[in-house]
């Protein structure tokens, strides 16, 4: 049985194809500096958005045409898995991610739900032995069922905890069964919508003693994926706890989980909080918390998650230069956290959404690279601080002075020469290494 038998498996076949079921820019063998772009990009599949989302908004029902459409329940669940095997297989995929609630159904009780988890898990790990694909990372679902309204580890209500403990138990049960690279947590309604009703303290606190619990657990079962948070400011709460990569760092080392996690950064969510993707990967990366990556984009005039799948070449390049900087993303990767509009309802938008990001983070990662041995913004870098090189800004670099010191050279100062920050000069070059990079110069 094939789900997508209209497609063959997607070639690259260079910028000048017209075939719009083949990569343009993404060459999983070739390489970009020692590694090949498949070992520097390690793409991966977001279930949810490509075997489980209808399409519906808060206006209308879902649109999306799907093959397994005539199945329902744990025979949906089935089909869902038997295309997205076909599906990576086709896309030449590395990797793939789920919640628990997109592979297989909830049951009335946990222990049914638990048992639907099983039989589903069983499948997918019979298809993994004969795929490439693996489980960059999995997750669970705490909250789209009305049981989680008052939020899952940050609830109100300390059987929902429980509860959402228990998930979470199974869920690394889960991981390790198939061999996850990473464990994900998002904290969909860990957060609050009024300080009216709530007790911050005992919320947050509650949250850090859940991800103590997962780590123990984790290590008792001997599942060594690497943890990650994924920030997001809001939506569904008005206030989430991990706002953004900022304060999640602060949050995982007031509870000391700061050697146990590290970041899952999404795109949408970093502009979400006011900020650039590449401030987020470039502030977990100082830091040394650059764990995986949730590659999508938001709507420039929208201010929710629309979850677009990455065509910003823009940047895709400045992503890629902070996960090269990085040395790569490790044992995490790109997820592609993104689903087709809802105006792309055919089977065929999902082949023609992955081929448009692949190659979009193959041309950011081309650009990138050469920016990189070029030392282009290094070299800028250097330049604007080169003041802190020697002198009395060296003192002030390396800790040695003090404000009397410092007052005394500012009184013998005569003059103070600022310098331009270049910063339209530095744009043009960026546009001059992108379109040189697509041209093939
Ligand atoms: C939702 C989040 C979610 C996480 C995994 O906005 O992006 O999909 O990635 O729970
Ligand atoms: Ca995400
Ligand atoms: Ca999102």
């Amino acid at each position: 049985m094939s789900y997508f038998s209209n497609v063959n498996k997607i070639q690259y076949e260079g910028s000048k194809s017209t075939n719009p079921f083949a990569f343009k820019f993404y060459n999983p063998e070739e390489k970009i500096g020692e590694k090949t772009m498949e070992e520097i990009l390690r793409f991966g599949v977001a279930y949810w958005h490509t075997f489980t989302e209808d399409l519906s908004d808060p206006f209308g029902t879902g649109t999306a045409i799907r093959p397994w459409d005539k199945y329902t329940g744990m025979d949906l669940a089935k089909a869902r898995v038997e295309a997205a095997f076909e599906f990576f297989e086709k896309l030449n995929v590395p990797f793939f991610c789920f919640h628990d609630v997109d592979i297989a159904p909830e049951g009335d009780t946990l222990k049914e739900s638990n048992e639907n988890l099983d039989t589903i898990v069983a499948m997918i790990k019979d298809y993994m032995k004969d795929s490439k694909t693996k489980l960059l990372w999995n997750t669970v679902n705490n909250f789209s069922h009305p049981r989680f309204v008052h939020g899952a580890g940050s609830a109100s209500n300390a059987d929902v905890f429980a509860y959402a403990a228990a998930k979470v138990k199974k869920g690394l049960e889960v991981g390790k069964e198939l061999g996850a690279e990473n464990y994900v947590f998002w904290g969909g309604r860990e957060g609050y919508e009024t300080l009216l009703n709530t007790d911050m303290k005992l919320e947050m606190d509650n949250l850090g003693r859940l991800f103590h619990m997962a780590n123990d657990y984790a290590k008792e079962i001997g599942f060594d994926a690497q943890f990650l948070i994924e920030p997001k400011p809001k939506e569904p709460t008005s206030h989430q706890y991990d706002f953004d990569v900022a304060s999640g760092f602060a949050f995982l080392q007031h509870y000391g989980l700061q050697d146990v996690f590290k970041f899952n950064i999404e795109a949408n969510h970093a502009t979400l909080a006011g900020h650039t993707f590449e401030h987020e990967l470039h502030y977990a990366r100082i830091h040394q918390m650059l764990g995986s990556v949730d590659a999508n984009q938001g709507h420039p005039l929208l201010g929710w998650d629309t979850d677009e799948f990455p065509t910003d070449l823009n940047m895709t390049v400045l992503a890629m230069y902070e996960i090269l900087k990085n040395g790569g993303l490790g044992r995490g990767g790109l997820n592609f956290d993104a689903k087709v509009r809802r105006g792309s309802f055919t089977p065929d938008d999902l082949f023609h959404a992955h081929i448009a990001g692949m190659d979009s983070f193959a041309v950011g990662l081309k650009v990138a690279h050469r920016l990189l041995e070029d030392n282009v913004l290094e070299n800028i870098i250097a330049e604007r601080y080169h003041s802190y090189q020697e002198g009395i800004g060296r003192d002030i670099a390396e800790g040695n002075t003090t404000l009397q010191k410092l007052e005394e050279y500012a009184l013998g100062l005569t003059e103070i020469k600022n310098e331009s920050g270049k910063l339209e000069r530095i744009k043009a070059t960026i546009n001059q290494y992108l379109l040189t990079t697509v041209a093939g110069e």
